[in-house]
């Protein structure tokens, strides 16, 4: 049979379901072998959007999707979002054609192993035509169970060739490991002692499970719950969720983080976003990390205890060693009573309860609103879209000043309500982010959430919105401006004409690709919206929303820090 249907064959039974990419001769035969196979081809615009789309499925569905591309430009197109999905450790296997061995002098040679491993990806090759399906299987696997995003080069001659079927390869995916008693033990100590836990849950601790064990082990030991932005989510309608730890906490959040005693890490790095540089955790704070990948411990900051196993695993086993409490989720303590009051467990009392349930959303922090009739403020903004979306989505963000915004002042129902696409930092990803997600989840309304400046560098995969029919939010909060370089460089008084730029009407752009749109510059502006809401006419609907911007939003300095 032909290398490209055996391949094509074996992905189909390892479970590939779904592709995104953009097709050109190098890639056709293969991506059509897929389709004959029953995986789903969505086609993008633009390389790198399908490189976001096939990143954020990935993230969603919790195995790899599958991108196609064509040889030469179609990978160095795609590398933006092959790099964001590398450094998240986003399941995904990239098909990435490539010219023969023998053709040195092609105008599409380009060193893919090089490339491929230069962006934190995996390198990966067919061989030969006759390994040419145990070098695909393998990659596959290594993509799915070492979450590991595998760029699989496929020389011309190679997927030319023919080649006999090896039989079905193996579906089964890798257990996850279990801790070692001593480890599980020594954490078990360190939150039998501890007076205020916090825990902090990260993008490896994604999963119901993980949130069921977890909130188990934190009512035995009166841990509040705390998440990375990459599991922003996890624990919603905790009554001690604290929502995100960093650089998006709110003022309450970032006072009972900072003052935790025992802070553990779950699946999360505890990197310089999570920890504020570190200043959200206390001088006398003991550290625990507990992750499945050995090189994570301790990789961003040095830790007391380092526990190497699965978060759901490692939880369930710890909870074990300590025993139950009365309203472990803190519902029984009205039954439960000292001298004076309800009984405290950990960090945990019935006052902390109602300060949580009062003050801890961004949404309920009093602000001034900067609005004029011209302009929005994004807080006044976010909130209006906030009670106005149903509360079934997922928001899907870009990179800018404006993040903060849709990160802080948008709820989300779940782990799997937030996409977050910033490992690289990189803006232009966040629309196909949000398709992307909208594949994975047809469930659920998709709020894409741009800068004027993103939205249009990613803005030919307002097409493949359009094209697809999904009814998706798409807001833009438009400061006619690069913010975050204005507000980075303006204050010191540097020139600042290379980022701004002349007023743009996105929605007349928007409307031009097929979409709804609207601009908004009051809240009442956002009528239609709600109209828009009630139909779900089948198309996107996008929000040119003109922002107020007179200074940069509060985070953002916190993140120029990192540069
Ligand atoms: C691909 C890429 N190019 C340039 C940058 C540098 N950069 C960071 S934020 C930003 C401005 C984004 O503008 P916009 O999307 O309008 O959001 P705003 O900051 O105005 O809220 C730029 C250019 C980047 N992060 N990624
Ligand atoms: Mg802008």
């Amino acid at each position: 049979m032909k290398v490209t249907e055996a391949i094509a064959k074996a992905l189909a039974n390892l479970g590939a379901d779904t592709m995104f990419g953009v097709v050109g001769s190098g890639n056709f035969h293969l991506t059509n072998a897929l389709i004959a196979h029953g995986v789903r081809y969505v086609a993008a615009r633009h390389e790198c959007g399908a490189a976001s789309m096939a990143d954020a499925w990935g993230r969603l569905a919790g195995r790899p999707a599958l991108l196609t591309l064509h040889q030469g430009p179609g990978l160095t197109n795609a590398l933006t979002g092959i790099t964001e999905a590398a450094k998240s450790r986003t399941p995904m296997l990239v098909l990435a054609a490539d010219v023969s061995a023998r053709a040195i002098t092609s105008n599409f040679r380009i060193d893919v192993s090089a490339i491929a491993s230069g962006t934190g990806a995996t390198a990966a090759r067919l061989h030969s035509t006759g390994f040419a399906v145990d070098d695909a299987v393998r990659a596959y696997r290594t993509a799915r169970d070492e979450r590991r995003t595998v760029v699989l080069g496929l020389p011309l001659d190679v997927q030319a060739g023919e080649c006999t079927w090896p039989g079905n390869p193996e579906a089964r995916m890798a257990e996850p490991a279990p801790p070692s008693q001593r480890q599980v033990a020594d954490l078990a100590a360190v939150l039998a002692d501890a007076s205020r836990p916090v825990f902090v849950a990260g993008r490896g601790a994604r999963s119901p499970a993980a949130r069921t064990a977890l909130e188990e082990l934190a009512g035995r030991c009166g841990a509040l719950l705390a998440t990375s932005a990459a599991a922003k989510g996890l624990f919603r309608g905790n009554p001690w969720d604290l929502d995100v730890s960093g650089g998006f906490a709110s003022p309450l959040a970032v006072e009972l983080i900072a003052n935790a005693d025992v802070l553990v890490g779950w699946g999360c790095s505890l990197n310089m976003w999570t920890t504020r540089h570190g200043t959200l955790i206390g001088r006398g704070t003991t550290v625990v990390q507990v992750d499945n990948d050995h090189s994570a411990i301790g990789r961003h900051r040095q830790v007391h205890l380092g526990v190497v196993g699965d978060v759901a695993l490692t939880a369930s086993a710890v909870a074990g060693l300590l025993e139950p409490q009365p309203g472990d989720a803190g519902e029984a303590y009205a039954g439960e009573r000292d001298a004076d009051g309800p009984r405290a467990i950990g960090y945990r009392s019935a006052e902390l309860r109602n300060g949580l349930a009062a003050r801890v959303r961004w949404r309920d922090v009093p602000y001034d609103d900067e609005s004029d009739s011209n302009r929005i403020d994004p807080r006044t903004l976010t909130i209006a879209l906030d009670d106005l979306l149903p509360a079934e989505r997922i928001v899907a963000i870009d990179s800018g000043n404006f993040m903060g915004y849709p990160s802080m002042f948008l709820s989300v129902p779940d782990q799997d309500g937030f996409c977050f696409t910033q490992a690289y930092q990189s803006i232009g990803l966040g629309l196909a982010s949000a398709i992307g997600s909208a594949i994975a989840r047809p469930d659920r309304l998709v709020v894409a959430a741009l800068g004027d400046g993103g939205a249009l560098m990613g803005v030919s995969e307002l097409e493949t919105a359009a094209r697809l029919g999904l009814s998706m939010v798409i807001v833009i909060y438009n400061d006619e401006a690069y913010g975050a370089e204005v507000h980075h460089f303006g204050p010191d008084g540097y020139p600042l004409e290379t980022v701004r730029f002349p007023p743009a009407d996105l929605a007349a752009i928007a409307r031009g690709f097929g979409c709804d749109a609207v601009t908004v510059r009051t809240a009442e502006d956002l009528g239609p919206v709600r109209d828009w809401l009630e139909g779900r006419p089948g198309r996107p609907i996008v929000i040119d929303a003109k922002v107020t911007s007179d200074h940069g939003a509060w985070w953002l300095e916190e993140a120029f820090r990192g540069h």
